[in-house]
């Protein structure tokens, strides 16, 4: 029998934080937090780049870019959709839900998911560094966490 656990190791990884700036006093504190997370981890500062989009809407097509690139071990996805404030809440976190979780499978590369979707701005602070810790630093953790399993579960070639 064997088991296979991921430890968020960060060292020598290139990670790339994809975050929108809509909503940007939540985001900005969600990017804050997974920077933090990923050099507390040992990925070196040289190898984050953070890449900013506009809304939640577009970051599936950023971090399908991304991973085009094959620069990256792993990418954290970063946005707050707040449905008091949207009409269109269910179309756009749940597109932005779905290309991500594509995005991932279909590049078999790990995909932190940090997008907050909320009713109110409350809640949405309360999950960016406040009573319900950081979601920024969580996506990044889980992001490294994966690269590290995924690592452990590669197949030798056979030849
Ligand atoms: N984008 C968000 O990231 N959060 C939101 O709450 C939001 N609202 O409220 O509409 C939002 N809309 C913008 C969308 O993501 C696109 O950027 C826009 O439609 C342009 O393509």
């Amino acid at each position: 029998m064997a088991e296979f656990s991921g430890s968020p190791s960060g060292e020598g990884r290139r990670v790339a934080v994809v975050a929108s700036r809509f909503n940007d006093t939540i985001t900005t504190r969600l990017a804050d937090g997974a920077l933090d997370a990923l050099v507390r981890h040992g990925v070196a500062a040289a190898d984050i780049d953070t890449i900013w989009v506009p809304g939640a809407w577009e970051l599936p097509a950023a971090v399908r870019r991304a991973l085009d690139s094959e620069r990256y071990d792993a990418v954290v996805a970063l946005g707050a959709v707040i449905r008091g404030e949207t009409p269109h809440f269910d179309y756009v976190a749940g597109e932005a839900a779905r290309g991500l979780a594509q995005a991932s499978a279909d590049f078999a590369v790990p995909v932190g998911f940090g997008l907050l979707t909320c009713d109110t701005m409350e809640q949405a602070e309360a999950r960016a560094g406040g009573a319900h810790g950081n979601k920024g630093w969580d996506a990044a953790l889980a992001a490294l966490e994966m690269a590290d399993l995924f690592d452990q579960l590669d197949v030798p070639d056979a030849d």
